[in-house]
């Protein structure tokens, strides 16, 4: 195989035409085998095939700086650059991130995970060359999905004084579904117009005629270059701004890429290169449905069947309230930032298609936009995933709670997401929401549960947010809590010296911990907390009053986390006189890839950890 010996991106730059086609279909073939394994970003990685290696034989990585907007689509740069052989550790527990990861390797200048980000690093990493008389170019490779996000417009404003920064605009049509919204018409437009086909001729006439790739072409092509520009558009968006702008051209076609990468090296001003790609390029079953399989957890290579569970989850049963809902009440919207299909609203879409707003991959306008609705009257629900709305939180402050509107947020992927790893996991929306006067949080850990906080939030008058982990709920039988309101309780042995307080999907590891710890002797009472925001202290001192001992867990940042405002409003209280308390949370830390079940181990969340935490804790009085 070819790409037994690339271990770096300089052993591609002299292959023969021929090896280069053999290379572009190894490589295509190797994601398609590692993704079927380990799961992950398979469609995206395989439109861009011919763009990374053209960018590799183009340019001249590390020293030449590109950065991947979201870094979904960087497994073919990751097999370039050195990392082939590590590629089946791809998301899993110690192996490979699957988006690009600064200490993973020199060759990627900046992280991601979050979408819209590329070009505003660019624009500081070339501005940083600059300053520091470094003549290295920045490349920007950016989806047409997330040009949809506000930051690239912000980047945008700020780079006509930039040279030596490209910026590769990755147009398929696609978002993770079809993409939405006024930017994505007017690529349309360059993409379906008679003047891009003429163009299209024009270049594969001049491509045709000359058998050789070389100087001589490359001069053919800047001499024409303007002549290309004014065939496609009057008034061009980028050129507007002060960008020189290129395109659009074939994506999947390596040996015009490199031309036109070769003309924007040349340019003197910051460009644009608008290429056009297929999504799914070269696997049927991708090309058919990219959308199926923009993320994958897995699937059968010959059939393409993709391994899903089968169990309703929280998205599930949430596209079921927020539907019923709406069918009783004319005034539900529901708001999306690009997620329809994760979030569980493809049902409300389709009953409900006037109330249902995709607004792209715009998080902060997203909760304005819902802030307005909601001043109007209208019970606005923006269902985004824990770690995106993260984006939002002056919105949510500013726009909703100072504004006094009820929005909603149904917030999913709450807790761990186990191999999208540390930009996905959603252990910060509590601590956050939690410096949020006048706004509440439910986290339910079970449908029941849900249903009884959607209720809540409906009938609302201030924003509430209702957060619920990614998958099913945990299977364990229920009956054995006592509920009283918005928590319940159940005790493990009578009179027991240890209160465990606890919320969301991790409650079963706390009940799993006080089964074990009952076994020993220890007796608990295990309190699992519903709405964790504002939390009810008459009711927690009532249930843990006969304690002496008190132990939170929570699937989250510590630090203005749940059992952060416990500690801190029990001992303004002076009732953790005498009482000993531990909080077990995430510890100032990022919280890497891997199953969840590897990670809870990490932050010491697994039922013998808290047990033999707890065995510890209340050695003093035994
Ligand atoms: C802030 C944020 N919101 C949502 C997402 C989820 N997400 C990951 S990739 C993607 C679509 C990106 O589309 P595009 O940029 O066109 O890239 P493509 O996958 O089509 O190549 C979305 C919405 C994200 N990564 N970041």
């Amino acid at each position: 195989m070819i790409l037994d010996n690339i271990n770096h991106p300089n052993d591609i730059k002299n292959l023969t035409q021929p090896e280069l086609e053999l290379l572009l279909d190894e490589l295509r073939d190797t994601v398609v085998r590692i993704v079927a394994k380990t799961g992950g970003h398979l469609a995206s990685n395989l439109g861009v095939v011919e763009l990374t290696v053209a960018l590799h034989r183009v340019f001249d990585s590390p020293a030449d700086k590109i950065v991947w907007d979201v870094g979904h689509q960087s497994y073919i740069h990751k097999i370039l650059t050195g990392r082939n052989p590590r590629m089946d550790t791809l998301r899993q527990y110690g192996g490979l991130s699957g988006f690009t990861k600064r200490d993973e390797s020199e060759h990627d200048p900046f992280g991601a995970g979050h979408s819209s980000t590329s070009i505003s690093a660019a624009v500081g990493i070339a501005s940083a060359n600059k300053l520091d008389g470094n003549d290295g170019f920045t490349i920007a490779v950016v989806g047409d999905g997330a040009f949809t996000g506000g930051m690239i417009y912000e980047a945008l404003n700020n780079c006509s004084d930039k040279d030596r920064l490209i910026i590769i605009l990755n147009d398929n049509d696609m978002s993770i579904s079809p993409n939405v919204g006024g930017m994505s018409r007017y690529f349309r437009r360059f993409r379906t117009t008679a003047r891009y086909f003429r163009f299209k001729h024009c270049f594969k006439r001049i491509f045709g005629a000359i058998p050789l790739i070389g100087k001589g072409l490359v001069g053919i092509a800047r001499r024409t270059k303007n002549g290309f520009k004014r065939l496609l558009v009057t008034e061009n968006f980028f050129e507007v701004l002060g960008l020189s702008y290129y395109g659009p051209l074939d994506g999947n076609n390596e040996k015009h890429l490199e031309l036109v990468l070769n003309e924007a090296k040349n340019d003197k001003k910051c460009s644009v290169v608008h290429i056009c790609t297929k999504k799914g390029k070269g696997y049927s079953y991708a090309e058919e449905k990219p959308d199926l399989y923009h993320s994958v957890s897995g699937f059968d290579i010959e059939s393409g069947e993709i391994k899903n569970g089968l169990k309703k989850s929280f998205s599930d049963c949430f596209g079921e309230i927020i539907t019923e809902a709406a069918q009783k009440d004319k005034d539900i919207c529901a708001v999306t930032a690009a997620m329809s299909g994760g979030t569980g609203l493809e049902s409300f879409e389709g009953a409900f298609p006037e109330r249902f707003f995709d607004v792209g991959i715009a998080e902060a306008h997203a909760l304005t936009f819902s802030a307005g609705l909601a001043s109007q009257g209208k019970k606005a629900v923006f269902a985004v995933y824990s770690t995106f709305f993260q984006r939002a939180y002056d919105q949510l402050l500013h726009d909703a709670a100072l504004q006094g509107v009820p929005v909603i947020l149904a917030l999913d992927r709450a807790g761990f997401v186990a191999e999208d790893g540390a930009t996905h996991h959603g252990v910060f929306d509590v601590a956050v929401i939690n410096s949020i006067p006048d706004t509440d949080i439910y986290s339910p850990e079970s449908f029941e549960d849900m249903r009884y906080a959607f209720g809540k939030a409906f009938s609302g008058s201030r924003p509430v947010a209702v957060r619920y982990p990614k998958g099913s709920p945990e299977e364990y039988d229920r009956s054995i809590f006592k509920n009283i309101g918005d928590m319940c309780f159940c005790d493990f042995g009578s009179y027991p010296s240890v209160a465990i307080i606890t919320y969301g999907k991790i409650t079963k590891n706390a009940l799993l911990a006080a089964a074990e710890l009952y076994k020993s002797g220890i007796n608990t009472r295990v309190i699992k907390l519903i709405c964790i925001k504002p939390i009810d202290f008459t009711k927690i001192t009532m249930l843990a009053g006969g304690t002496s001992n008190l132990y939170i867990l929570e699937e989250g940042i510590k630090t203005g986390g749940v059992g952060d405002v416990i500690a801190s409003n029990l001992s303004e209280n002076g009732f953790l006189e005498g009482k000993r308390i531990r909080i077990r949370a995430i510890n100032d830390s990022f919280i890497s890839h891997g199953s969840n079940e590897l990670l809870y181990k990490e932050c010491g969340f697994m039922p013998e950890q808290i047990a033999a935490e707890i065995t510890e804790l209340v050695k003093f009085e035994r």
